[in-house]
């Protein structure tokens, strides 16, 4: 029953209870104990701040509380981006079906009445912790590149639009790197289509290492075709992680005999830069990193462009 056992143990959902009577958080802990990591909050605004905090799985609700109560939680909850996914189950001695319609249309999963029935409860929670656990994985698929672990093209330019929009605000720089794998074609021929896919896994995995703000995202914009967005950078900087990229890419030593350009995989890099404006389009950028990075093929590969 503390947040310091859900640390050790990420894999088990955790449950936060938020009740203002400590016999009640007692009553459900002790049902879900066993199988969950469970944290609890006595009042609906340390609800709200250990939800955050913490990122439960599932929270259960009561409504009655002095303050802020479980309707207006449940309400603050729905409003928050990064909490409004998270199953939300009344637990409340309200028995009218005013209330439980109330409940349910401020997007709560569940409606349950105290005293509770511990098996039925232990029941619901568990269904509703699995629907949230497969629809995060879902949402986490949806923006992965399955070869690579990257973001995937669709996240990539949701992320730039956000970025360009926020970079636009502080009138700060934005700078895109792109990168393509040098006569790829021929690495395939060479060595073979399952050879292609690992040696595109392994340039993934030397630019995740090549770039290190929390802020930057690498992506895998196309087969062998890769985009790095870097918020805050202004064009010196990004030459230098272009440049990072380039020397982590050939110390992976993929030998590749018909490259025209090293005895090694080599990517050719093209970057674009520039301070964020109102009304900046985030595919501007996109199209000057890829003017870049034809010059860097045009003018022999395994070079970066600016
Ligand atoms: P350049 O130096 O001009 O970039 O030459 P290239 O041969 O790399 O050029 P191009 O971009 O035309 O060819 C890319 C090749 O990458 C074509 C395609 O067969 C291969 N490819 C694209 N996606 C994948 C993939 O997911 N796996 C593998 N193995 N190959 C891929
Ligand atoms: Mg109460
Ligand atoms: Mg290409
Ligand atoms: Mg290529």
């Amino acid at each position: 029953m503390s947040l310091a056992s859900v640390t050790q143990a990420p894999d088990r959902p955790m449950v936060l209870i938020v009740d203002d009577e400590i016999a009640n958080i007692e009553i459900i802990n002790a049902v879900l104990e066993d199988d969950y990591d469970v944290c609890f909050a006595l009042s609906g605004q340390e609800a709200l701040d250990l939800a955050k905090a913490a990122q439960p799985d599932l929270i259960l609700l009561d409504v009655l509380m002095p303050g802020m109560d479980g309707f207006a939680v449940c309400a603050a909850l729905k409003q928050d981006r990064l909490l409004a996914d998270v199953p939300v189950i009344f637990t409340t001695g309200l028995g009218d079906s005013e209330d439980e319609m109330r409940g349910l249309s401020l997007g709560a999963i569940d409606y349950v009445t105290k005293p509770v029935q511990p098996p039925i409860l232990r029941a619901r929670v568990a269904n509703h912790v699995e629907v949230k656990r497969l629809r995060d994985r879902l949402a986490q698929m949806a923006v992965t590149d399955a070869l690579t672990g990257l973001s995937n093209r669709r996240h990539l330019e949701r992320t730039m639009e956000i970025e360009t929009a926020r970079l636009a605000r502080q009138c700060e720089w934005l700078s895109v790197v792109m990168l393509d794998i040098d006569f790829f074609k021929q690495f395939n021929d060479a060595y073979g289509h399952p050879a292609g896919d690992r040696c595109i896994a392994m340039v993934a995995s030397a630019l995740t290492r090549a770039v290190r703000r929390a802020s930057d995202l690498p992506a895998r914009y196309g087969g062998e075709e890769f985009v790095c967005v870097l918020p805050s950078t202004d064009v010196a900087m990004a030459e230098m992680v272009a440049g990072e990229i380039s020397r982590q890419v050939r110390q992976l030593g993929i030998p590749h005999e018909r490259s025209g350009v090293a005895p090694v995989v080599t990517v050719s890099i093209g970057i674009a830069g520039a301070r964020c404006v109102a009304g900046a389009c985030a595919q501007d950028w996109i199209d000057a990193a890829d003017a870049q990075l034809y010059r860097s093929k045009r003018e022999g590969r395994d070079r970066i462009s600016a």
